[in-house]
Order: structure tokens, then C-alpha cells, then sequence
């Protein structure tokens, strides 16, 4: 019948959705494992998985009396770090940070990812360049062989709310497909970032070197950062339906 269908649907949909939070979890934890260690400056990515990550990271401060220090990516993870007890700080006062740890929209082959579906792919960029160790933390659903196959929403870019007409255009006509304005969820305006500007979804077609395709967007007068990471990733964890975990480098 048509009920016991839908509640059949809704019980895989639910059991998928508990697979990826394990999965989360799984990669978070090694991550934290393996790169973080006592007297560490670490820098906290934003998202659904770095949760489980400070989660990890405040449970071996407390067991292993570590003294770490933390730079927040967001607004979202300072409040994570204050909620967990750990050492807040920032770039003014640690400029160096022995590792980042962040969540990503997707991940390809070469370690490339598209970042910002959360909105803070400036500081988690700005934070991750300032780290002598960048890893990556993602659920299976992240994994790609190339960018646009498991991301469906395009790559987020931050642009000056003045200029979000032009930029827009100017992608379209140099790259092609559409940069569209994110909306809050209301729909009654735009989503503004933690810096006060706008993000543009920037649905494309078709496109194969990302480091080229990032200089240019960011050449775009109005662009303040793209959701594009191009060589920064040394390392991303998956979590696997399995249960286990796959290390790419
Ligand atoms: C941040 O959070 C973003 O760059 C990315 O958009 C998102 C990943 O979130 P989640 O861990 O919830 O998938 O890392």
C-alpha cells in the first residue's frame, strides 16, 4: 500500500542519514588523531563534521591534559570552541597555525575542493592558508572523481554587495552557466556572510583547469574570495559506509 511504501522510504532515508553522521564522525576523529598534538596552534573549520571534530578534540584536551590553542573559520566555530572550553584565538595573535581541519562541499582526485556551502569560505581559506598542515574531513557523499559530479549547488563565491549584478554577468560571459544570488531560506534576502557581503552559486557547465579558473574570479573587480581550494588540501579523510576510513594525500 501506499502507506507502508512511504513509511519504508522513510526509514532508508533516515538509516542513509545516520550512515553519513557516523561517517562524519569516523574521518573527523582521525583527523584529530593523527595531526593534532600538545602545544598545537589548530585552526577549526565550520559545517556539520567539524562539530565531531571539536567534539574529539575537547575529549583529548580533557584526557590528555593537552594545551592547545584554536582559530576559529566562522562565527559558527568560535562558538563551537567556546561551548567546548578550549582556548580561543586568532590570526593576530597566532598568524601560524600547526594544522586546519575543515569540512568541504566535495573533493576531487587531486584534492581540489568546493568549500562555502556554509557561507565562510573566506576565513576557512585565509585560516587554512596560514596552516603548515591543511586536512580535509568528509562523509563519502563528498568524494569525486571530478568537481560538479556529487556537488550539485556550484561553486560559492563572496562577492561586495554592490557589485553582485556585474560580477555575476561577467561570469556568465567568461565561463559560462549562471551565478546566482543565495538567498536566506525566508527568501526575503540575500544570505549575508560574516564579512556583510553576498555569495554567488556559480552553476558551471564545464570547466577543467580550477587553478586557472580561480585566478580569473578572483581578478573579477567585487570578488572578495572563491569557494575554490586548489592545491591547498594535503590530506582528506573519508568516512565510509563501511565504516571505515579512506585517507586520500
Ligand atoms: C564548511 O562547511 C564549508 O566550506 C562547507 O561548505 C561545509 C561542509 O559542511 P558539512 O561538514 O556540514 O558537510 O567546511
Amino acid at each position: 500500500s501506499a502507506a507502508s511504501w512511504r513509511k519504508h522510504v522513510c526509514v532508508c532515508s533516515q538509516s542513509a542519514h545516520i550512515m553519513a553522521e557516523e561517517a562524519k564522525k569516523l574521518a573527523a576523529y582521525a583527523a584529530v588523531d593523527n595531526h593534532v598534538q600538545n602545544n598545537q596552534v589548530v585552526g577549526v573549520g565550520s559545517g556539520s563534521t567539524i562539530v565531531y571534530a571539536v567534539d574529539r578534540l575537547a575529549e583529548r584536551v580533557r584526557q590528555e591534559k593537552l594545551n592547545i590553542v584554536c582559530v576559529p573559520t566562522s562565527f559558527q566555530a568560535r562558538q563551537l570552541i567556546l561551548q567546548h572550553g578550549l582556548t580561543l584565538s586568532d590570526l593576530d595573535r597566532h598568524p601560524e597555525l600547526d594544522v586546519a581541519i575543515d569540512g568541504a562541499d566535495e573533493v576531487d582526485a587531486e584534492l581540489t575542493l568546493i568549500k562555502g556551502g556554509g557561507g565562510c569560505l573566506t576565513q576557512e581559506k585565509i585560516v587554512a592558508g596560514c596552516a603548515k598542515h591543511f586536512v580535509v574531513i568528509a562523509d563519502f557523499r563528498k568524494d569525486s572523481k571530478a568537481l560538479g559530479q556529487q556537488w550539485k549547488k556550484g561553486v560559492p563565491i563572496e562577492v561586495i554587495p554592490m557589485a553582485y549584478v556585474p560580477v555575476s554577468r561577467t561570469i556568465a560571459k567568461s565561463f559560462g552557466g549562471e551565478a546566482i544570488l543565495r538567498m536566506a531560506v525566508s527568501k526575503a534576502g540575500p544570505v549575508v556572510t560574516d564579512n556583510s557581503n553576498f555569495i554567488l552559486d556559480w552553476k558551471f557547465e564545464h570547466a577543467e583547469n580550477w587553478k586557472d579558473v580561480n585566478t580569473a574570479l578572483k581578478m573579477i573587480p567585487g570578488v572578495v574570495e572563491t569557494g575554490l581550494f586548489v592545491g591547498m588540501a594535503e590530506r582528506a579523510y573519508f568516512g565510509m559506509e563501511d565504516g571505515s576510513v579512506q585517507v586520500r594525500d
